[in-house]
């Protein structure tokens, strides 16, 4: 049997000047790295951000290089990457973000190029919705959905010394001529998520993460002590936005059912909870769930375990407005649920963005699941609820959907302005960017709202990136310069403003 090692690479981040650049360390690679753990396959992180214990941050971290697109290139340099990848049998590379597709085709292309013997793997939305780009940019597979059991297959053939993946389900491939198969119709996925790999969060360069301090919704304090991590209690959802990849990740999918939802033991949580205090030393845990309350009465259950075990969970996904409420007295009306908002402080959230996606029922129902209604609670009473309990709250809306009329998108930013009144510490306001693997990404093509050579690298979540809509892209952006500037206090606005890719947090160079 081939000794083999497999190398997992985040690539050097990209980003539009004035946003800041946020290291990946999503939770593929712990997951994928523990599946290997678990079969005894050796396999390492590096992420090319922000290098590891070889390399100096403050050589290339704050040294950001401008790319051939305006975009900012954070990382190490390519010859790193190069030499760090030479030590491998294969590398993957995750494409989850559209918006990174551009760094990882690069890494795939000078890997190959200086290595053609090594395999390049890749996976993640972004990465199975745009397959023939990955393949020409010289990866050997990609897959297409959840890959703990994929990875271990395909391990098992490179320790055989063979590369063919003809009986490995829910992957694509090169075979030995060359020829591209489509083996995403059939494979195994992870249904119970007690079956799933201990993530192998070791692996993660934690302390760089920590000590960078620009964690996912970069709200941390500068100078605050961060030694945060993610983990998830759950996967898939309930409902099926237009504009999320849940709502193609259905059964016949190239990825299959796992939009579904899902979810672990409580027992399971808490030992992961217990690995993350006291092996990797976190002290704020990200629950990145797609939907934390999927099922509300074992979140709560779940939650009421949790409360005192010495971490501050923090969330950035995963809490609808539906799970906040409850039924009243009144027929179809629905009241905060305050045993809920009060259990959440209790556990240690400190913060609550609640995502009204929008003022308009039309909008909610037609693009975003239908979720909830706004004439059927007092969203005022909800707001003031959650402050009661001490916790920051902020709100998300989304303006600029296709067939969103000027009149809609008023009545939006009229909603936000009334919400104000009852305390919130923000609103923002994002222009629909449909992305690959999402519903209202092939709407949008279908309908020339798009142009057909879509490029991941013209797209920008600060932009207004339709075409032929109701209101024009630049009027859209003016309107919602407007509507954040109406909405929000003096202290939050400067607090944004300094969220600057390249730019040096107290914490990136104390
Ligand atoms: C957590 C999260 C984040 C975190 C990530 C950091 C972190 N430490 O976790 C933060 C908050 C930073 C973030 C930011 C953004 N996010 Co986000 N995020 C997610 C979320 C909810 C979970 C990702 C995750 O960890 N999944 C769990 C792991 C286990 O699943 P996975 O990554 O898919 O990996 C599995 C398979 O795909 C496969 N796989 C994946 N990669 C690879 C690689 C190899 C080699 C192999 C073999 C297999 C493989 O195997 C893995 C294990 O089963 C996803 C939605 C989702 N459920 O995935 C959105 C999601 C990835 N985000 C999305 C978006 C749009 C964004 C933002 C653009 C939002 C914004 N406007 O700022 C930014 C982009 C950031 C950037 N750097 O460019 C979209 C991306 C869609 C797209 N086509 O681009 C998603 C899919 C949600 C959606 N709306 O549909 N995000
Ligand atoms: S509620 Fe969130 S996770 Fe669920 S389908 Fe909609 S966008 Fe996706």
């Amino acid at each position: 049997m081939k000794n083999i090692k497999i190398l997992f690479l985040y690539p050097p981040e990209q980003s539009w000047p004035k946003t800041m650049v946020k290291p990946n360390g999503s939770l593929a690679y712990p997951y994928l790295a523990g599946a290997l753990r678990d079969i005894n396959v050796e396999s390492s992180v590096y992420d090319a951000c922000v290098g590891n214990d070889d390399d100096n941050l403050d050589d290339f971290f704050n040294k950001s290089s401008e790319l051939p697109s305006g975009m900012i290139r954070t990382g190490v340099s390519n010859e790193r990457i190069l030499e760090v990848a030479s030590n491998f049998d294969a590398i993957g590379i995750t494409s989850i973000f559209s918006q990174q597709e551009t760094q990882v085709l690069n890494c795939a292309k000078i890997i190959k190029k200086k290595f053609p013997n090594k395999l390049l793997f890749s996976g993640g939305v972004n990465a199975k919705s745009r397959t023939f780009f990955f393949f020409a940019a010289g990866f050997d597979v990609i897959f297409t959905s959840e890959s703990e059991i994929a990875i271990q297959q395909v391990a098992k053939i490179m320790q055989k010394n063979s590369d063919d993946f003809s009986s490995v389900g829910k992957i694509y491939y090169k075979n030995k001529y060359g020829k591209i198969i489509d083996n995403s119709h059939f494979g195994d996925i992870i249904l119970d998520l007690d079956k799933l790999p201990i993530p192998a969060w070791e692996m993660l360069p934690n302390k760089r993460y920590w000590k960078i301090g620009r964690p996912h919704g970069g709200k941390a304090e500068q100078g605050k002590e961060l030694r945060y991590a993610s983990m998830m209690t759950s996967r898939g959802c309930p409902f099926s936005c237009s504009y999320c990849h849940i709502a193609e990740e259905v059964a016949g999918s190239k990825s299959g059912a796992i939009g579904k939802f899902r979810f672990k033991s409580d027992d399971r949580v808490i030992d992961e909870l217990t690995i993350l205090k006291n092996k990797i030393g976190a002290k704020q845990v990200f629950i990145e769930d797609d939907s934390i309350f999927g099922m509300k009465r074992r979140a709560i259950r779940l939650l009421k375990r949790i409360v005192g075990f010495g971490l501050d969970l923090m969330d950035v996904n995963g809490i609808n407005m539906i799970h906040l409420v409850k039924k009243s007295n009144k027929p179809g009306w629905m009241v905060p649920d305050e045993e809920v908002i009060e259990l959440l402080s209790a556990v240690g959230f400190k913060e609550i963005v609640l995502p009204f996606e929008s003022g308009n029922p039309r909008i909610i129902k037609k693009w975003c699941s239908n979720k909830l209604a706004l004439e059927r609670f007092n969203p005022g009473d909800l707001i003031k609820t959650i402050k009661k309990h001490k916790m920051y709250v902020g709100t998300n809306y989304m303006i600029g959907f296709p067939d969103e009329t000027r009149k809609e998108v008023e009545t939006t930013i009229n909603f936000a302005k009334k919400m104000q009144q009852y305390g919130l510490d923000h609103s923002n306001f994002y222009l629909v960017m449909p992305v690959p693997g999402t519903p209202i990404f092939d709407y949008c093509t279908k309908n020339k709202h798009l142009l057909l050579d879509y490029n991941p690298d013209k797209f920008q979540w600060t932009k207004a990136n339709l075409i032929n809509t109701p209101i024009p892209p630049l009027e859209l952006e003016a309107i919602r310069d407007k509507a954040w500037n109406d909405c929000n206090n003096e202290k939050f606005k400067q607090m944004r403003k300094s969220w600057v890719a390249g730019s040096t947090s107290k914490s990136a160079t104390k």
